[in-house]
Protein backbone atom coordinates (compact mmCIF):
# COMPACT_ATOMS: atom_id res chain seq x y z
CA UNK A 1 0.00 0.00 0.00
CA UNK A 2 1.17 3.36 -0.81
CA UNK A 3 1.91 6.25 1.32
CA UNK A 4 -1.72 7.86 0.29
CA UNK A 5 -3.33 4.78 0.45
CA UNK A 6 -2.50 4.06 4.09
CA UNK A 7 -3.42 7.76 5.08
CA UNK A 8 -6.29 7.90 3.25
CA UNK A 9 -8.00 4.22 3.57
CA UNK A 10 -11.48 4.12 5.65
CA UNK A 11 -11.52 8.19 5.44
CA UNK A 12 -14.73 9.68 4.74
CA UNK A 13 -14.15 13.11 3.82
CA UNK A 14 -10.37 14.40 2.95
CA UNK A 15 -10.33 18.53 2.80
CA UNK A 16 -9.23 18.22 0.62
CA UNK A 17 -8.11 15.40 -1.11
CA UNK A 18 -5.19 17.39 -3.52
CA UNK A 19 -3.72 18.58 0.00
CA UNK A 20 -3.61 15.14 1.31
CA UNK A 21 -2.21 13.76 -1.82
CA UNK A 22 0.53 16.54 -0.97
CA UNK A 23 1.37 15.30 2.46
CA UNK A 24 1.38 11.76 1.25
CA UNK A 25 4.37 12.64 -1.45
CA UNK A 26 6.79 13.34 1.76
CA UNK A 27 4.92 12.12 5.10
CA UNK A 28 8.63 11.76 6.96
CA UNK A 29 7.93 14.07 10.18
CA UNK A 30 5.09 15.53 9.04
CA UNK A 31 2.95 16.15 12.34
CA UNK A 32 -1.09 14.82 12.75
CA UNK A 33 -3.22 15.45 15.79
CA UNK A 34 -6.36 14.19 17.22
CA UNK A 35 -7.82 15.79 20.28
CA UNK A 36 -10.19 14.19 22.65
CA UNK A 37 -12.44 15.22 25.98
CA UNK A 38 -10.92 13.17 28.59
CA UNK A 39 -13.54 11.01 29.55
CA UNK A 40 -10.91 8.33 31.46
CA UNK A 41 -11.98 5.25 29.30
CA UNK A 42 -11.07 4.29 25.68
CA UNK A 43 -14.59 3.91 23.78
CA UNK A 44 -14.80 2.62 20.25
CA UNK A 45 -15.32 6.11 18.97
CA UNK A 46 -11.46 6.50 19.91
CA UNK A 47 -10.31 3.40 19.03
CA UNK A 48 -11.24 4.85 15.37
CA UNK A 49 -9.75 7.81 15.12
CA UNK A 50 -6.51 5.79 17.02
CA UNK A 51 -6.75 3.20 13.92
CA UNK A 52 -5.96 6.36 11.83
CA UNK A 53 -2.97 7.29 13.74
CA UNK A 54 -1.93 4.10 13.86
CA UNK A 55 -1.72 4.39 9.99
CA UNK A 56 -0.43 7.79 9.48
CA UNK A 57 2.77 6.70 12.27
CA UNK A 58 3.24 3.78 9.58
CA UNK A 59 3.15 6.69 7.11
CA UNK A 60 5.92 8.17 8.52
CA UNK A 61 3.75 10.93 10.55
CA UNK A 62 4.71 12.36 14.30
CA UNK A 63 1.13 12.13 16.39
CA UNK A 64 0.26 14.16 18.83
CA UNK A 65 -2.38 13.45 20.73
CA UNK A 66 -4.38 16.24 22.59
CA UNK A 67 -6.08 15.36 26.04
CA UNK A 68 -8.60 18.75 25.85
CA UNK A 69 -8.97 19.45 29.43
CA UNK A 70 -10.19 22.86 28.80
CA UNK A 71 -12.26 21.85 26.18
CA UNK A 72 -14.00 19.49 28.62
CA UNK A 73 -14.71 21.87 30.77
CA UNK A 74 -15.53 24.52 28.48
CA UNK A 75 -18.46 21.67 27.52
CA UNK A 76 -19.39 21.14 30.81
CA UNK A 77 -17.93 17.88 31.48
CA UNK A 78 -17.28 18.31 35.36
CA UNK A 79 -14.69 20.28 37.53
CA UNK A 80 -11.58 21.22 35.91
CA UNK A 81 -9.49 18.43 38.67
CA UNK A 82 -11.66 15.56 37.36
CA UNK A 83 -11.27 16.51 33.76
CA UNK A 84 -7.50 16.20 34.60
CA UNK A 85 -7.05 12.59 36.42
CA UNK A 86 -9.51 10.98 33.90
CA UNK A 87 -7.12 12.42 31.12
CA UNK A 88 -4.15 10.72 33.31
CA UNK A 89 -5.80 7.13 32.46
CA UNK A 90 -6.20 7.80 29.06
CA UNK A 91 -2.45 7.80 27.96
CA UNK A 92 -2.07 4.38 29.23
CA UNK A 93 -5.12 3.08 26.86
CA UNK A 94 -3.57 4.80 23.77
CA UNK A 95 -0.29 3.03 23.93
CA UNK A 96 -1.62 -0.26 25.03
CA UNK A 97 -4.28 -0.19 22.44
CA UNK A 98 -1.30 0.39 19.23
CA UNK A 99 0.07 3.57 19.28
CA UNK A 100 3.77 3.72 18.93
CA UNK A 101 5.29 5.04 22.14
CA UNK A 102 8.85 6.63 20.66
CA UNK A 103 6.01 8.51 18.19
CA UNK A 104 3.23 9.74 20.13
CA UNK A 105 3.48 13.08 22.19
CA UNK A 106 0.57 13.80 24.65
CA UNK A 107 -0.47 17.20 25.10
CA UNK A 108 -2.62 18.82 27.21
CA UNK A 109 -4.04 21.92 26.16
CA UNK A 110 -4.28 24.16 29.38
CA UNK A 111 -0.25 23.70 28.98
CA UNK A 112 -0.24 26.01 26.04
CA UNK A 113 -4.18 27.41 26.08
CA UNK A 114 -3.31 30.37 28.82
CA UNK A 115 -0.61 31.76 27.97
CA UNK A 116 -1.43 35.49 26.29
CA UNK A 117 -0.57 34.69 22.38
CA UNK A 118 -2.97 32.27 22.35
CA UNK A 119 -5.72 33.92 24.35
CA UNK A 120 -5.12 37.13 22.28
CA UNK A 121 -5.75 35.38 19.37
CA UNK A 122 -8.69 33.64 21.17
CA UNK A 123 -9.75 37.05 21.05
CA UNK A 124 -9.11 37.80 17.56
CA UNK A 125 -11.04 34.93 16.14
CA UNK A 126 -13.84 35.79 18.74
CA UNK A 127 -14.24 38.93 16.33
CA UNK A 128 -13.95 37.29 13.19
CA UNK A 129 -16.74 34.57 14.10
CA UNK A 130 -20.47 35.50 14.51
CA UNK A 131 -21.95 33.60 17.34
CA UNK A 132 -24.63 32.08 14.54
CA UNK A 133 -21.62 30.06 12.87
CA UNK A 134 -19.57 29.01 16.74
CA UNK A 135 -23.12 27.65 17.36
CA UNK A 136 -23.65 25.76 14.63
CA UNK A 137 -20.31 24.14 14.59
CA UNK A 138 -20.63 22.98 18.14
CA UNK A 139 -24.22 21.21 17.00
CA UNK A 140 -23.02 17.43 17.17
CA UNK A 141 -20.51 17.94 20.29
CA UNK A 142 -22.06 20.36 22.31
CA UNK A 143 -23.69 18.63 25.69
CA UNK A 144 -26.55 20.13 26.52
CA UNK A 145 -29.35 21.49 24.42
CA UNK A 146 -28.43 25.25 24.65
CA UNK A 147 -24.81 26.77 23.49
CA UNK A 148 -23.54 28.57 26.76
CA UNK A 149 -21.05 31.31 25.89
CA UNK A 150 -18.27 28.76 26.88
CA UNK A 151 -19.44 26.18 24.06
CA UNK A 152 -19.04 29.31 21.81
CA UNK A 153 -15.33 29.66 22.60
CA UNK A 154 -14.65 26.14 22.47
CA UNK A 155 -14.68 25.83 18.59
CA UNK A 156 -12.43 28.69 18.18
CA UNK A 157 -9.83 27.55 20.62
CA UNK A 158 -9.77 24.16 18.63
CA UNK A 159 -9.62 26.04 15.56
CA UNK A 160 -6.40 28.29 17.50
CA UNK A 161 -5.15 24.48 18.74
CA UNK A 162 -4.32 23.70 15.14
CA UNK A 163 -1.79 26.04 15.04
CA UNK A 164 -0.27 26.05 18.27
CA UNK A 165 0.64 22.40 18.06
CA UNK A 166 2.56 23.19 14.64
CA UNK A 167 0.17 20.87 13.02
CA UNK A 168 0.09 19.23 9.24
CA UNK A 169 -3.22 17.47 9.56
CA UNK A 170 -6.12 17.45 11.90
CA UNK A 171 -7.85 14.34 12.29
CA UNK A 172 -11.24 13.61 13.71
CA UNK A 173 -15.01 12.01 13.53
CA UNK A 174 -17.39 13.30 10.75
CA UNK A 175 -19.12 15.30 14.43
CA UNK A 176 -15.62 17.71 13.96
CA UNK A 177 -16.08 18.86 10.45
CA UNK A 178 -18.30 21.91 10.99
CA UNK A 179 -15.64 22.59 13.56
CA UNK A 180 -12.55 21.95 11.29
CA UNK A 181 -14.50 23.73 8.28
CA UNK A 182 -15.21 27.05 10.41
CA UNK A 183 -10.94 27.01 11.26
CA UNK A 184 -10.43 26.83 7.53
CA UNK A 185 -12.34 29.86 7.09
CA UNK A 186 -11.63 31.92 9.71
CA UNK A 187 -7.89 31.24 10.69
CA UNK A 188 -6.35 32.65 7.29
CA UNK A 189 -8.46 36.14 8.82
CA UNK A 190 -5.81 36.44 11.44
CA UNK A 191 -3.05 35.25 9.52
CA UNK A 192 -2.68 31.51 9.88
CA UNK A 193 -3.43 29.04 7.11
CA UNK A 194 -6.35 26.93 6.27
CA UNK A 195 -5.47 23.29 8.18
CA UNK A 196 -6.04 20.38 6.19
CA UNK A 197 -8.64 17.97 7.74
CA UNK A 198 -9.22 13.75 7.42
CA UNK A 199 -12.36 12.34 9.00
CA UNK A 200 -13.19 9.00 10.15
CA UNK A 201 -16.97 7.57 9.46
CA UNK A 202 -18.69 7.42 12.65
CA UNK A 203 -20.73 4.10 13.52
CA UNK A 204 -24.29 3.48 13.57
CA UNK A 205 -25.29 2.77 17.18
CA UNK A 206 -24.98 -1.65 18.20
CA UNK A 207 -28.41 -2.63 18.59
CA UNK A 208 -30.01 -1.04 16.36
CA UNK A 209 -27.63 0.37 13.78
CA UNK A 210 -30.42 3.56 13.73
CA UNK A 211 -28.05 6.73 14.58
CA UNK A 212 -25.02 7.05 15.93
CA UNK A 213 -22.84 4.99 18.15
CA UNK A 214 -21.91 7.05 20.98
CA UNK A 215 -20.65 7.03 24.81
CA UNK A 216 -23.15 8.80 26.04
CA UNK A 217 -26.41 6.70 24.61
CA UNK A 218 -26.94 3.28 22.97
CA UNK A 219 -24.95 0.32 23.52
CA UNK A 220 -21.44 1.05 23.05
CA UNK A 221 -17.83 -0.81 23.24
CA UNK A 222 -15.05 0.38 25.79
CA UNK A 223 -11.99 -0.68 27.46
CA UNK A 224 -13.91 -1.67 30.62
CA UNK A 225 -15.64 -4.29 28.71
CA UNK A 226 -15.28 -8.11 29.70
CA UNK A 227 -15.01 -10.30 27.16
CA UNK A 228 -18.58 -11.89 28.06
CA UNK A 229 -19.83 -7.88 27.97
CA UNK A 230 -18.38 -7.94 24.44
CA UNK A 231 -19.80 -11.48 23.40
CA UNK A 232 -23.26 -10.25 24.83
CA UNK A 233 -23.30 -6.96 23.12
CA UNK A 234 -22.00 -7.87 19.77
CA UNK A 235 -24.71 -10.97 19.70
CA UNK A 236 -27.11 -8.50 20.50
CA UNK A 237 -25.77 -6.40 17.61
CA UNK A 238 -28.13 -5.34 14.88
CA UNK A 239 -27.07 -7.23 11.82
CA UNK A 240 -28.95 -8.35 9.09
CA UNK A 241 -27.73 -10.14 6.06
CA UNK A 242 -28.62 -7.96 2.86
CA UNK A 243 -28.30 -3.51 2.93
CA UNK A 244 -31.05 -1.87 4.27
CA UNK A 245 -33.01 -0.43 0.78
CA UNK A 246 -33.97 3.02 1.96
CA UNK A 247 -29.99 3.41 3.11
CA UNK A 248 -31.45 4.76 6.55
CA UNK A 249 -29.79 1.42 8.69
CA UNK A 250 -26.11 0.38 8.58
CA UNK A 251 -25.14 -2.31 10.19
CA UNK A 252 -22.74 -1.64 12.41
CA UNK A 253 -21.15 -5.46 12.74
CA UNK A 254 -19.97 -4.79 9.00
CA UNK A 255 -18.78 -1.41 10.26
CA UNK A 256 -16.62 -2.73 13.00
CA UNK A 257 -15.04 -5.25 10.14
CA UNK A 258 -14.59 -2.76 8.23
CA UNK A 259 -12.82 0.37 10.23
CA UNK A 260 -11.45 -1.89 13.44
CA UNK A 261 -10.84 -5.36 12.34
CA UNK A 262 -9.42 -5.24 8.87
CA UNK A 263 -6.88 -2.72 9.33
CA UNK A 264 -5.76 -4.07 12.04
CA UNK A 265 -5.16 -7.81 11.21
CA UNK A 266 -3.77 -9.21 8.33
CA UNK A 267 -6.34 -11.74 7.35
CA UNK A 268 -9.60 -12.49 9.75
CA UNK A 269 -10.88 -16.32 10.13
CA UNK A 270 -14.26 -17.09 11.08
CA UNK A 271 -14.42 -20.46 12.90
CA UNK A 272 -17.48 -22.51 12.09
CA UNK A 273 -17.40 -26.37 13.02
CA UNK A 274 -17.79 -28.58 9.90
CA UNK A 275 -21.02 -29.51 9.56
CA UNK A 276 -21.56 -25.98 8.88
CA UNK A 277 -18.83 -25.69 6.67
CA UNK A 278 -15.50 -25.50 8.34
CA UNK A 279 -13.52 -22.45 9.03
CA UNK A 280 -14.22 -19.58 6.65
CA UNK A 281 -10.90 -16.94 6.26
CA UNK A 282 -10.80 -13.25 4.59
CA UNK A 283 -7.79 -10.83 3.62
CA UNK A 284 -10.06 -8.23 2.64
CA UNK A 285 -13.13 -6.63 4.34
CA UNK A 286 -15.36 -6.64 0.21
CA UNK A 287 -14.83 -10.10 0.55
CA UNK A 288 -16.78 -10.43 4.11
CA UNK A 289 -19.44 -8.30 3.34
CA UNK A 290 -19.67 -10.42 -0.09
CA UNK A 291 -20.62 -13.66 1.92
CA UNK A 292 -22.92 -12.09 4.13
CA UNK A 293 -24.88 -10.65 1.64
CA UNK A 294 -24.92 -13.67 -0.14
CA UNK A 295 -25.85 -16.11 2.62
CA UNK A 296 -22.62 -18.31 2.57
CA UNK A 297 -21.48 -16.45 6.26
CA UNK A 298 -24.18 -16.10 8.61
CA UNK A 299 -24.76 -13.34 10.78
CA UNK A 300 -24.27 -15.34 14.41
CA UNK A 301 -20.99 -16.74 12.67
CA UNK A 302 -19.73 -13.27 11.83
CA UNK A 303 -20.65 -11.90 14.90
CA UNK A 304 -18.58 -14.72 17.31
CA UNK A 305 -15.79 -13.69 14.95
CA UNK A 306 -16.28 -10.10 15.79
CA UNK A 307 -16.04 -10.60 18.94
CA UNK A 308 -13.30 -12.37 19.32
CA UNK A 309 -11.21 -9.98 17.18
CA UNK A 310 -12.50 -7.19 19.15
CA UNK A 311 -12.12 -8.55 22.92
CA UNK A 312 -8.32 -9.29 21.40
CA UNK A 313 -7.71 -5.22 20.55
CA UNK A 314 -9.23 -4.53 23.56
CA UNK A 315 -7.68 -6.69 26.09
CA UNK A 316 -4.27 -4.29 26.67
CA UNK A 317 -5.97 -1.67 27.21
CA UNK A 318 -8.56 -3.21 29.98
CA UNK A 319 -5.33 -4.66 31.17
CA UNK A 320 -3.97 -1.67 32.05
CA UNK A 321 -7.32 -0.02 33.92
CA UNK A 322 -7.24 -3.09 35.90
CA UNK A 323 -3.78 -2.11 36.85
CA UNK A 324 -4.61 0.89 37.50
CA UNK A 325 -7.37 0.45 40.14
N1 LIG B 1 -13.98 18.41 19.90
C1 LIG B 1 -13.30 17.21 20.39
C2 LIG B 1 -12.23 17.54 21.37
C3 LIG B 1 -11.17 18.43 20.82
C4 LIG B 1 -10.56 18.08 19.64
C5 LIG B 1 -9.56 18.84 19.14
I1 LIG B 1 -8.85 18.17 17.40
C6 LIG B 1 -9.13 19.99 19.78
O1 LIG B 1 -8.12 20.77 19.29
C7 LIG B 1 -9.74 20.35 20.95
C8 LIG B 1 -10.78 19.57 21.44
C9 LIG B 1 -14.33 16.28 21.01
O2 LIG B 1 -15.49 16.38 20.62
O3 LIG B 1 -13.96 15.42 21.80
Amino acid sequence: MDAYELISRNAEELVTEAEVRELAEDPEGKRAYVGYEPSGVLHIGHMLTANKLIDLQEAGFEVVILLADVHAYLNDKGSFEEIRETAERMKEQFIAYGLDEENTEFRFGSEFQMDDDYVLDLHALELETTLNRASRAMSEIQSGESTKVSQAVYPLMQSLDIEYLDLDLAIGGMEQRKVHMLARDTLPSIGYESPTCLHTPLIAELSSGEGKMSSSKGVTISMEDSTEDIEEKVNGAFCPPTRDPDGDLENPVLQIFEYHVFPRFENVVVERPDKYGGNLEYDDYESLEDDLESGELHPADAKSALATYLDELIAPGREKLRQAE
